[in-house]
């Protein structure tokens, strides 16, 4: 496994620890937190025999049907020009059942692969959207290659969470009440206990350490799985995550509505808040926040000190004329501001979070989930996955649906349950009692999270509110077993003006493994020539691979006042 680099920058962390094991010493009388069970390392293994000498063994694994097994040779595979070793592709599905509606067919399609040198470790890999559809089993996460479990020695597996979008036309599964379950977090009960045997079966022992993550939905199956089935991962690697996913989704088509009151032309609700306007309002944000951490440079680090300092309203110039890219009109802030400030009811009251304004806005992803996702997947997903009792998926018009419904309608139905649909989708979707993490803390695991400060779909302010929550229920201080990292100018997940490339994992394993908590977590911005692929939103001039530390909550990379602001080792984490 590689080892993250380390840079001169002192932990504000360690400091302080420091100075308390000094307090500690000098009053006797002070409580001692007590100490969490630290896990042992994983212990790498080869896989018993070829791929093919362990076909006829797998017909043991209980409600499970196994389709193929093959081998992959080293190299067929390359991630960033990484070539992946030699391992298994075991391919297969669980629970082969019909449902609704019309007898369709259903199972939990998965992969898993198993590299003939395995680390020791299982990865269960959380994928992206809806689900219904097996992605390969890489475990990447983030942009770029530096986080991916395969490459780094993981048995991964990747499932479709129950569904086949090509046999239910994507949403149509939210009229089969299992489907339902399946995707919001039975398919990962499920699924665990039979990879972890078929690990034991492949190399004579079942992971010694095992890790879920995954990032947006992905994201949320890690978190989900904190809260409903701790006994089954030690790390829990928690990615921009939509853990109030339906909620996430009526605000979405809550922002739709509102981009649709100035839209110009009805049918692109781009024209409601261009791209030039979009970076009319990042200039703005900078020219109050960028120096707040000390650097000019294209990034606001400290997203608390900008959200009291910028006023929506008030410092995004106004257009005294005809709208031309470099001002709002008087009615798009109107109409644009309570996207920022949160979504809410008819009568005012908010229901999701508010978005920080950040210096990532005018990149295509944010478009991308504001204009058109708003339209095609947010609606299917309130109206046929989510809403109690479902709309009809025949001649459903999703955009329609978006532009025309009635929100205090759509969140009554989200939490609504009936005798066919038993859970809502709050229940089925959302961590329950989900600022509760003591069963995982007490058992030695560790929750790390990232979420980009530009993501438009799902708010890192969303997220904030957890961690604070989490923090509450543990006296003030969650640190010890979870940590929340905050990606300035990072999109959904990837892109944006940031620094998007991380190694979450090693991090994640050497605290869950080594008992080293992540003080920072260096982060870099995938410019020309990466290997991983170039983030097309960087601004022109920052340095292709400019560095970051990217610090745990509430901490701010802070610039030191002198050195190159191109390199992580100018800043520390404060
Ligand atoms: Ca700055």
């Amino acid at each position: 496994m590689r080892t993250p680099l380390r840079l001169a920058v002192v932990p504000r962390a360690l400091i302080l620890s420091v100075a308390m094991v000094a307090l500690l010493a000098a009053c006797s009388t002070t409580p001692v937190r007590s100490k969490l069970p630290q896990l042992s390392e994983a212990k790498s293994a080869m896989l018993a025999g070829t791929c093919e000498e362990l076909t006829p063994k797998l017909s043991v694994l209980p409600n499970t049907k196994i389709t193929s097994v093959k081998s992959v040779a080293a190299g067929e595979i390359k991630i960033g020009g990484n070539a992946v070793a030699e391992h298994c592709l075991v391919v297969g599905s669980m629970y082969d059942r019909t449902g609704e509606p019309e007898a369709t067919p259903y199972a939990i399609g998965f992969e898993m692969r198993l590299p003939k040198n395995w680390n020791g470790r299982f990865w269960y890999q959380g994928n992206g959207g809806i689900d219904g559809s097996v992605q390969p089993a890489l475990g990447n996460l983030g942009g770029g290659p530096v986080t991916n479990a395969l490459l780094q020695g993981f048995a991964v597996i990747s499932s479709d969470a129950g569904h086949d979008n090509r046999k239910t036309r994507g949403p149509g599964f939210g009229l089969d009440p299992q489907a339902r379950l399946d995707y919001g977090y039975q398919a990962v009960g499920k699924l665990t206990p039979m990879a972890k045997e078929l690990i034991r079966i492949a190399y004579g022992k079942g992971p010694d350490r095992s890790y879920i993550g995954g990032c947006s939905n992905g994201g949320r199956h890690a978190l989900v799985a904190a809260a409903r089935y701790p006994e089954m991962y030690d790390g829990f690697l928690v990615g921009s995550p939509g853990f109030n996913l339906p909620k996430a989704a009526v605000a979405n088509i809550f922002g739709a509505q509102q981009y649709k009151k100035v839209a110009t032309d009805p049918k692109d609700l781009s024209t409601a808040f261009t791209k030039q306007e979009r970076q009319a309002v990042v200039n703005a944000v900078l020219a109050k926040c960028d120096a707040l951490d000390g650097a000019t440079d294209g990034m606001i680090q400290d997203t608390d000190a900008c959200e009291a300092k910028f006023n929506f309203m008030r410092d995004v110039p106004t257009c005294t004329g005809e709208r031309n890219g470099t001002c709002l009109s008087e009615a798009q802030k109107k109409a644009i501001a309570p996207i920022f400030s949160g979504a809410s009811t008819s009568d005012g009251k908010p229901f999701y979070a508010s978005f920080p304004v950040d210096a990532g806005l005018a990149g295509p992803g944010v478009a991308n989930w504001e204009f058109v996702a708003s339209l095609n997947l947010d609606s299917g997903a309130v109206g046929l996955i989510f809403g109690v009792p479902p709309q009809n998926p025949k001649g459903f018009d999703g955009p329609n649906f978006t532009l025309t419904g009635n929100i205090d309608a759509m969140l009554a139905s989200i939490y609504a349950k009936n005798a066919i649909f038993k859970e809502s989708a709050m229940e089925f979707m959302t961590p329950p009692n989900a600022t509760d993490m003591s069963r995982v803390k007490a058992m030695g695991g560790k929750i790390l999270v990232y979420h980009g400060v530009s993501d438009p779909i799902f708010s890192v302010n969303d997220t904030e509110a957890w961690y604070n929550g989490t923090q509450a229920a543990n006296g003030g201080d969650a640190s010890d077993f979870a940590r929340f990292f905050r990606v300035p100018g990072m999109d959904h997940c990837r892109d944006g003006a940031a620094t998007d490339q991380f190694d979450v994992i090693s991090s994640l394993v050497q605290w869950v493994e080594q008992g080293q908590a992540p003080d920072w977590i260096m982060a870099r911005a995938r410019g020309a020539g990466n290997p991983g692929g170039r983030n097309e939103d960087l601004p022109a001039n920052w340095s292709a691979d400019r560095t970051r530390p990217l610090c745990p909550y509430p901490g701010v990379a802070t610039y030191k006042g002198s050195g190159s602001i191109e390199d992580a080792s100018s800043f520390v984490c404060k």
